[in-house]
């Protein structure tokens, strides 16, 4: 291995024919003269993948070497997308392998069409994990995501007769060139079982079990732009421990003897589809553990190589939870450094608190995952343990500091004294912790405020930060939209913004160049006519590229309210219908667009899809109406579909009750690419407002301060519906749109359920704000300077900067260059 080097291969045309015709026939027994564009995409996916190959070794072989601090992104979910473009890009051979392709005859973006998803998310939560891999990469901060490899990710979404169905995701059906098994990375996870004390010993138990799983590491590498530095997400998959039960199939059992391997591999077989909900299912849990058992293994065994004490694991290991869900990562390293390592509790907590950071994304109260202890106790007896032990030290400590405050200790138990008693994940993560940290300023002090106060008054305010959310320019600027990124490249003076966003500011300077300004809106006109043939193509729908394009896309949820968003569409076709033909011909046309998937049992959400259904069939075939309106519910929302989505906007809705979006990360991509956001005082959207400047962005509705005396007010005074609301309860009801009756129920949410999420109170401005964005619209002129103006001050908003600030005051640790 002496002569072994990292030199790179060449990136001749002969070269990359040759590799993708080389995997063709001996990877996948083709031929040239019999390929289609299925087996193009592999050979040439295939070909790509030799180069990051390469890359991937040398970095981690680099880490290794000189002990590089790591930092671990534990996720249950990872909402990757594709893979192969993003590749392309970051190698730098798009145009060279759009010529090769050529040559043979396909062309480039039908090969990259026959990529599938990587869909092992939910939403903004498992994309943002996604972003920050990235970000790591790119930034040579050496950074790995742990993961699970589900068999079936996010569920495609049918509408059948305008209501979702579900089917599975299959995307294992084709082989995926994008991961690498790894079977001697291969772990095995206890439950159940029963525990005993070692002698003589105060902490230390032995877990007693034959229920064992194993775990096998599939790798997945995360090309980075502009560095060598190839990332990686090591995702889990699940097995029973030995592949056949000797002594069932001996005595003749043949389906007994493999029907543990069947009941294994369910752990890891399904992601969960739940946004913002937690429903406390058994299988749940023990796929959580799996999880984190599998991850901390790997993490001791990696660090055990270096022939450090355990005590230094803090300095080359930082871990991030993302979220609650991997918080079993806590009790599990507790459990290793306690029955393993045989280290006292106080050695052990001390390294646990200073590796472990924890990132809330939610306060919704239905989300907050807490388990019963019973159930957890007959599942993981020894976590159930460690967790009373962490809980009665923690209690304490704040009675030492707060002597005699009994209701403090009740509120800030880890444990839940309900019946039957649950543990509290957000608390269990918190006291874990050195770190603590929400989405967005606003929800950063909401949650100081809420969910953590009694903690800010025994911890301290320090452990309380900020790290605003950021979306990664290589896939949501450079990736989707070449055509603006070609604009922006010209006014930089070089593609160095795709890695250091600040230099859009550069934008500025040709915001009165009409030649750029007119090459400008052209780009978003190719990118509308793209989205216009692709709704065609998705939906039969045939719609004007010339409309205003009015998007709200994300998971369907009540907070989000797009059902307040469909209430204004009604109104609107209601005013339209009173018009007279030329009063209509002076409107502006608009195409308003939905897309999003519900939680297959959140039964109000799924009747918001099929009201949107509902209105659009009615709405598309007036004749009197014509392009002047329509509405489009586009299925199976993905990271794919928003590639096409986002760059396609000229206002996109981010409408959240004020308060309640942490911090979204759509409504960064959309102003990223031009669109101009219409939004609540919420999230992230207050502090994209501060950065673009308030006549940038169309905000309406009350504020988060505010809510909690609405929803009083609410709870105990029928609401109000101001005249446009009433129209569009009246529209309905008079079954405009098909039965009326099948909708009261979403009526009725807002006139009888408490109208919680404040749809009458805001629907007045949310009207008046509609105004405003068509008046400012007419102005094409002004727009056009709102949409440049608005892509030169969005810098902050680069996972780049999220992912620096974690680094510096969460992680510490500093970015590594790879050289050979
Ligand atoms: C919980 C229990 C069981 C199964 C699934 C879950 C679960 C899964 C995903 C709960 C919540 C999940 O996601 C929440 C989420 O996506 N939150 C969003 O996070 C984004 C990134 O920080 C923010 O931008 C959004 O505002 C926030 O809603």
């Amino acid at each position: 291995f002496q002569n072994y080097s990292h030199s790179e291969i060449s990136r001749d045309a002969a070269t990359i024919k040759n590799s993708v015709v080389m995997h063709l026939t001996a990877t996948f027994l083709r031929t040239p003269a019999n390929m289609d564009s299925g087996d193009a995409y592999l050979a040439s996916a295939f070909s790509v993948r030799d180069r990051l190959l390469q890359r991937w070794n040398m970095t981690n072989e680099y880490h290794d070497r000189v002990n590089a601090k790591r930092v671990y992104y534990m996720s249950l979910e990872f909402l990757i997308g594709r893979t192969f473009d993003n590749a392309l890009l970051a190698l730098e051979l798009r145009n060279e392998y759009s010529k090769v392709l050529g040559d043979v005859g396909f062309c480039l973006e039908d090969i990259i069409d026959e990529e599938r998803d990587a869909a092992l998310g939910n939403g903004g939560l498992g994309r943002l994990a996604a972003c920050y891999v990235d970000s790591m990469a790119c930034s040579d901060y050496p950074g790995w995501g742990y993961g699970l490899r589900y068999k079936y990710g996010m569920f495609q979404q049918q509408i059948i007769d305008g209501y979702q169905v579900e089917a599975p995701d299959c995307w294992l059906d084709s082989p995926n060139p994008w991961e690498f098994p790894r079977p001697d990375v291969t772990y095995p996870v206890k439950f159940y079982g029963h525990l005993v004390r070692v002698p003589d010993s105060k902490h230390r138990f032995t877990w007693e079990s034959n229920v064992v799983y194993d775990a096998m590491a599939f790798d997945v590498p995360v090309p980075g732009y502009g560095t060598n530095n190839v990332g990686n997400i090591r995702l889990w998959s699940c097995k029973t421990n030995s592949l056949f039960d000797l002594n069932k199939f001996n005595a003749g059992d043949y389906a007994g003897a493999t029907g543990g391997q069947v009941a294994a591999q369910i752990l890891t077989d399904v992601l969960y589809p739940n946004d913002n909900t937690n429903e406390g299912k058994e299988l749940r849990l023990r796929q959580e553990y799996l999880f984190c058992s599998a991850t901390l293994q790997d993490i001791i065994a990696r660090f055990k190589k270096t022939g450090k004490p355990l005590s230094e694991l803090p300095d080359l290991a930082a871990i991030q939870l993302n979220d609650t869900h991997p918080t079993l990562g806590i009790p599990e390293l507790m459990r290793i450094l306690l029955d393993d390592e045989a280290l006292t509790w106080d050695e052990a907590w001390s390294i646990v608190t200073r590796t472990f950071a924890f990132t809330n994304h939610t306060i919704l109260p239905e989300a907050m995952e807490k388990w019963p202890v019973p159930m957890m106790d007959k599942i993981l007896p020894r976590h159930m343990g460690i967790i009373y032990d962490i809980n009665l030290y923690f209690l304490q400590s704040v009675e030492e500091k707060f002597p005699g405050d009994r209701d403090l200790l009740r509120r800030i138990s880890i444990i839940e004294e309900s019946n039957p008693q649950q543990v509290r994940m957000a608390f269990l993560a918190c006291v874990g912790s050195h770190k603590v940290n929400g989405v967005a300023a606003i929800h950063s002090d909401i949650i100081k405020q809420s969910i953590f106060n009694d903690f800010v008054t025994v911890q301290g305010e320090d452990k309380f930060i900020n790290k605003t959310n950021g979306v990664s320019p290589r896939r949501w600027m450079n990736g989707c939209n070449p055509d603006m990124s070609a604009l922006i490249t010209e006014a930089v003076g070089d593609r160095t913004w795709i890695n250091d966003l600040t230099k859009v500011k550069k934008l500025e300077d040709h915001v009165a160049d009409d030649d750029f300004r007119a090459r400008w809106s052209a780009a978003k006109q190719k990118n509308k006519q793209r989205l216009a043939d692709y709704i065609l193509s998705t939906t039969g729908i045939k719609i004007s590229a010339d409309a205003l394009f009015d998007v709200q896309v994300q998971r369907i949820h009540e907070y989000k309210r797009q059902l307040m968003n469909i209430f204004s569409v009604i109104y609107r076709y209601h005013c339209l219908k009173q018009m007279t033909p030329a009063e209509r011909a002076k409107e502006i046309s608009r195409v308003v667009i939905f897309a999003g998937k519900a939680a297959a049992g959140y039964w109000v959400a799924k009747q918001v899809i099929k009201l949107i259904n509902s209105v659009a069939e009615v709405i598309n075939a007036d004749a009197e109406i014509g392009d002047v309106l329509k509405v489009v519910f586009i299925p199976d929302y993905s990271v794919t579909a928003a590639e096409y989505l986002i760059p396609a906007s000229d206002i996109s809705q981010h409408i959240s009750t004020a308060g309640t979006e942490a911090s979204g990360t759509s409504n960064m991509k959309f102003v990223l690419n031009g669109g101009i956001i219409l939004g609540t005082v919420d999230g992230a959207n207050i502090e994209i407002g501060e950065e673009i400047g308030e006549e940038q962005i169309f905000f309406f509705g009350c504020l988060a301060h505010e809510v909690g005396d609405f929803r009083h007010y609410l709870r105990f005074h029928q609401p109000k519906p101001d005249e446009a609301l009433q129209t569009a309860f009246d529209l309905i009801q008079n079954n405009t749109f098909g039965d009326g009756a099948i909708f009261q129920p979403l009526i009725d949410s807002v006139l009888r359920g408490g109208d919680v999420y404040l749809l009458s109170v805001d629907f007045p401005s949310y009207i008046q704000a509609h105004k405003a964005v068509e008046d400012a619209y007419r102005n094409q002129e002004e727009w056009v300077t709102k949409s440049i103006l608005s892509v030169a001050r969005m810098a902050k908003f680069s996972s780049d900067r999220s992912i620096q600030e974690y680094a510096e005051e969460v992680w510490n640790i500093e970015p590594v260059r790879v050289t050979n």
